[in-house]
């Protein structure tokens, strides 16, 4: 996170995280697709012949919320297990996760390790999941079945984290879950800089100034839940 109070400009990383294919190359265009066409920036996508991402991808997005300039900068991992040193690499910085889990009921224990493997990365850079805003979407939930609804109706009741359904193809859930990690990570911000003392800028504006960058912002808002979808 980086507050520069002179300028008044707030940059916060945040990355998509989880298994291969689970589809966080996908949220990420689908997100591109809800931006206003004025609004946003470059979508880098550096794939593979097989659409495999080979390091990240980033979307950046500019707007601004009162007097304050805020900069998302969005990234993906490669999900490969190869790529295990670009992962960590990529969470460097890192203030906001927003983790990606595959609905397919075969994909349970792939979820489970790659959870694992964030936590592992992000320990490697000094930082830890408990300390860190972030969101749980249960991609690809057209390929779930009943024992996929338990898995998210048990992880609802842990109450760790909001939890979000999504069909990101179908652009499905992709900017609920986003919106939901921003309102998140400002909360979390707000604590560390006290924006809403200092500046007057409180969530709401925040979020009502992120979502006019939107087309067809999702209707509500302004709470996060953990039935998000
Ligand atoms: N059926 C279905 N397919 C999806 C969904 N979301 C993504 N896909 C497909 O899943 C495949 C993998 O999606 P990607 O977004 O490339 O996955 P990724 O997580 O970025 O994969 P890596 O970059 O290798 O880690 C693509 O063929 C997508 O079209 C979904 O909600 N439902
Ligand atoms: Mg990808």
């Amino acid at each position: 996170m980086q507050f520069n109070t002179g300028q008044r400009e707030l940059t916060l990383k945040i990355v998509y995280y989880g298994p291969g294919l689970s589809g966080k190359t996908t949220n990420l265009r689908a997100l591109y697709q809800r931006i206003q066409p004025q609004l946003r920036g470059h979508l880098m996508t550096l794939d593979t012949a097989d659409d495999r991402t080979l390091f990240f991808d980033t979307l950046p997005l500019v707007f601004t919320a009162g007097n304050l300039k805020v900069k998302l900068k969005l990234f993906t991992v490669p999900g490969q297990v190869m790529h295990n040193s670009t992962r960590r690499i990529v969470l460097q910085g890192a203030d906001a996760i927003a983790f990606i889990a595959d609905s397919q009921p075969a994909k349970r224990q792939e979820n489970y390790k790659y959870w694992l493997n964030m936590v592992e990365n992000l320990k490697a850079n000094g930082l830890t999941i408990e300390s860190m805003p972030n969101v749980v979407q249960w991609n690809k939930k057209d390929l779930g079945d009943a024992s996929t609804d338990e898995a998210i109706e048990k992880m609802r009741k842990e109450n760790r984290q909001p939890v979000y359904e999504a069909v990101a193809v179908r652009g499905e859930g992709v900017v609920e879950t986003f919106l939901g990690l921003v309102e998140m990570t400002f909360d979390h911000v707000d604590k560390v800089y006290q924006l809403s003392q200092k500046i007057g800028l409180d969530r709401q504006a925040f979020v009502d100034e992120l979502r006019r960058c939107l087309v067809d912002p999702p209707s509500g808002g302004g709470k996060t839940g953990t039935d998000g979808a």
